[in-house]
């Protein structure tokens, strides 16, 4: 035979290389109530909530699935939890166990691959795509993970497989816990014409809200309203969604993501003048990157409070002390004071954000607080 090639048809062999990716996403079940379950084997088959104490105002951190029943769920108050099921047993969190825990199991996955992304303590996106055929082969790495987890760690995960990370994430959902799915290229269709919207990435309340007052309920509808519609209503995030709509999502597994802050920001249904009412919102917001710290086990030297201002302008002012600030009981005095220097009664603030960076090592941060009064303030310096 003739073995010649033309341009085309070196095109063609080109893209039958071009192999289709193999994506793992897992993750672990009642991550901390598992824990805990395992660490006392009283609590086993028991409705167990980790979190913060109903007395105290606390909230859900997680629920055992057994207590989930009961409706009970992340980031609920504690006192609701308990009211929905008096028989609960709360337990304060116990992050240190849980990031050795988180630890073993990112041993496990490096084990498989280096392209591994951690999106919290107990989760992970893998790229397989090197080591395997097809689907069904990286299903059978999934497996040989969820068998590891279970020999060192005595806890379950659930697997998702699919060829990007949105439809593995929405498959390690799919049949929790202990579950494995996979979604192929060619069931991922109909899988996501079926999803609620509320599943897509990135549609949060609000999201979800606007689009089921329009009429939206599923990917079905997502995709029949269109990219430009959905463009227009929410900007750049309406396009993504439209696109993951249409199963596409070809954002990489990045494994080095070097951290350079932690923070969460909100903007505010309405806009406030009230400064009491701001100190109850950054209070929530520190406490959220309390736990983030808290689960990535750092602190950071530098606190930033972030204002805009409902004319847009964005202010920002920070304080650095050399010990680090690790939790909102450390953050808040210092917010109060950097907002009393912004608020005036007068213009409204339209978002509130707190962050940490110049962030430290657990060893650094035992290193610093060893030398220093935590009351101690280090410098304080002002950003425009
Ligand atoms: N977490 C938290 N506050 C939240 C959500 C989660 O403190 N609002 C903590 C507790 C969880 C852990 O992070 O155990 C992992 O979060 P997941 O969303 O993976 O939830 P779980 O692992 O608890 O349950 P699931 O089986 O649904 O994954
Ligand atoms: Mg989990």
């Amino acid at each position: 035979m003739n073995e010649t090639h033309d341009g085309n048809s070196l095109e063609v062999m080109r893209n039958m290389q071009e192999k289709v990716r193999a994506i793992l996403h897992l993750d672990l079940d009642a991550f901390y109530a598992s824990i805990e379950q395992r660490d006392h084997p009283e609590y086993r088959g028991k409705p167990v909530i980790v979190g913060g104490s109903p007395d105290r105002r606390g909230v859900v951190a997680t629920a055992s699935y057994e207590a989930r029943k009961f409706g009970v769920h992340s980031a609920m108050p504690s006192r609701t939890a308990q009211r929905l099921c008096p028989q609960a047993i709360f337990l304060p969190a116990r992050f240190e166990v849980y990031q050795a825990v988180s630890q073993q199991i990112m041993a496990i996955f490096r084990q498989q691959t280096a392209l591994v992304e951690p999106l919290s303590l107990d989760e992970a996106y893998l790229d397989v795509t090197a080591a395997v055929r097809d689907l069904e082969e990286a299903a059978r790495i999934a497996r040989e993970i969820k068998r590891q987890i279970w020999d060192q760690t005595n806890l379950t995960a659930s697997a998702g497989i699919s060829y990007c990370k949105f439809l593995a994430k929405i498959a390690s959902d799919a049949h929790k816990p202990d579950g494995l799915t996979v979604i192929s290229q060619d069931e991922a269709p109909a899988f996501l014409e079926a999803l609620p919207i509320e599943k897509f990435f990135g549609v949060g309340k609000v999201t979800a809200a606007k689009l089921r007052e329009l009429g939206i309920q599923n990917g079905a509808d997502l995709k029949h309203m269109g990219e430009e519609r959905l463009r227009d209503l929410f900007g750049k995030h309406g396009g993504q969604l439209y696109h993951y709509a249409c199963s596409e999502d070809d954002r990489p597994v990045e494994p080095i993501r070097e951290r350079k802050s932690v923070g969460k920001e909100v903007t505010l249904e309405r806009d406030i003048r009230n400064r009491s009412e701001m100190e109850r919102i950054l209070e929530t917001l520190a406490l959220q990157v309390e736990r983030r710290l808290a689960e990535l086990g750092i602190a950071g030297r530098t606190l930033t409070l972030k204002v805009r201002w409902s004319t847009f302008e964005l202010v920002t002012r920070a304080a650095s002390r050399t010990q680090g600030f690790q939790s909102a009981q450390e953050m808040l005095p210092v917010l109060r004071t950097l907002l009393s220097g912004l608020v005036d009664g007068k213009r409204a603030v339209r978002l509130l954000g707190v962050i940490v960076s110049g962030l430290l090592s657990p060893d650094e941060m035992r290193h610093a607080r060893q030398f220093v009064t935590p009351s101690l303030w280090e410098e304080e310096h002002v950003q425009a």
